[in-house]
């Protein structure tokens, strides 16, 4: 017979370590963003009275009896001073739901509120949820958009994978209790990665979304989108325009989405978002950074060339190797933004940078040319200012 309670101690104190565990900044890094040493919510990351029945009566071996596979994929928030994740947690039932754990400093001691939230259903219920945006609403509202996916009704009897995704919407004022709101209506057999503007547009609600035409191949749609909603509580888009669109030859060929909600500037609105192109070893996702204009919410008007942030070292394996993925970005007062992001659909990360490097990087960093021979000549014209100006008449 094991021992219960030197087990139970065991579990406690190891859970207890890493949930008190700091983190450290790795050195040197590129200039434009510093990552961390370890992620910064994972799996074990969640409760034990989540997961273990803690009774020696009825648990003797104190078996798990709700497995954690994975957290990832978060909304962020700063919220009465603390950093707020809504985090996707999925069961080892490949069940995702949200749950918020916090951080009085945004890059360590992240611990799960008590409970997982409480999402209200629609009249057809979701089979699964996941990667929560949150907007802070100029309306007042704080909002949660989310992937709801269901299986498709036509699918063939025989076929157990053909499910549909559509966006979900929930708004708070408290980040305790949720509403639900109709599913958002647009053209597209297909939507994920939808984001709500923070500012209305023509008195409107502001979506980013991402038309699509099957439920992993962008096929012929794709493209992160922009479009306007009379109404939130039963939001319907009716038209989407294209802001950005997949590209032959580049890290967002077969497909993109938009990140968190875009960050306002005096430039132009900052955006985060993935890039997905195919590979020999499959699909391959990295994060690029575009601005859009003040005014013209759908004209893109800078694009560093590229990826910004790609999978690195571990961050490469996990469920679904070689991603990452963010939906969360968080800035503070004095300009500091914690960039949260998920690597193979498993865990969770922070990177940490500020406008000013962020506003620098998207606003000198050379433009895709689209062919080798221009990122050829782009190098030279680079060692030439280089050599120039390291010259020792040039002061
Ligand atoms: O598995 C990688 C990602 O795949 C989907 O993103 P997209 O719709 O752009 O292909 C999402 O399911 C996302 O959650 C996941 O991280």
């Amino acid at each position: 017979m094991m021992d219960y309670d030197k087990r139970l101690a065991q579990l406690m104190a190891a859970h207890q370590s890493l949930i008190t565990r700091k983190n450290e900044q790795e050195s040197l890094g590129n200039g434009i963003f510093n990552r961390y040493k370890y992620p910064v919510l994972t799996a074990e990351h969640t409760p034990l009275y989540w997961r273990y029945h803690l009774n020696r009566d009825s648990n003797p071996f104190l078996m798990e009896r709700i497995g954690i596979n994975a957290v990832f994929n978060p909304g962020a928030i700063k919220w009465n001073n603390k950093y707020l994740l809504i985090a996707r947690v999925e069961g080892n039932d490949r069940k995702s739901f949200f749950a918020i754990a916090e951080s009085s400093n945004g890059i360590d001691q992240f611990k799960f509120r008590e409970c997982p939230m409480i999402i209200p259903e629609t009249e057809v219920p979701d089979t699964n949820i996941y990667d929560m945006r949150i907007t802070t609403h100029e309306d007042g509202w704080v909002y949660g958009l989310f992937c709801t996916e269901r299986r498709d009704p036509d699918a063939a009897e025989g076929d157990q994978s053909a499910a549909l995704a559509q966006c979900g919407i929930v708004r708070t004022k408290d980040l305790i209790s949720w509403e639900r709101l109709d599913d958002l209506k647009t053209n597209s057999l297909q939507q994920r990665n939808v984001v709500l503007h923070p500012e209305f547009v023509a008195g409107k609600y502001a979506f980013y979304t991402r038309p699509q035409d099957s439920f992993i191949e962008a096929g012929k749609g794709g493209g992160i989108a922009f479009g306007l909603s009379d109404s939130i509580e039963h939001a319907v888009v009716p038209e989407e325009t294209i802001v950005d669109k997949k590209q032959y030859h580049t890290v967002y060929e077969s497909k993109n989405g938009q990140g968190p909600a875009p960050i306002k500037t005096s430039y132009g609105w900052l955006h985060l978002a993935h890039g997905v192109r195919n590979t020999a070893a499959g699909l391959r996702y990295v994060l690029y950074v575009f601005m859009t204009d003040l005014k013209e919410l759908s004209k893109v008007i800078h694009k560093p060339a590229g990826y910004f942030l790609a999978p690195e070292g571990a961050e490469r394996i996990g469920d679904v190797s070689n991603v990452v993925f963010s939906n969360g970005w968080i800035t503070d007062e004095d300009g500091k933004v914690f960039i949260y992001y998920a690597s193979s659909d498993s865990r969770i990360h922070v990177a940490t940078s500020t406008i000013d490097q962020l506003l620098d990087y998207v606003l000198h960093t050379p433009e895709d040319e689209w062919r080798s021979a221009a990122t050829v000549q782009r190098i030279y014209k680079l060692i030439d200012q280089n050599k120039k100006e390291q010259s020792p008449n040039h002061h």
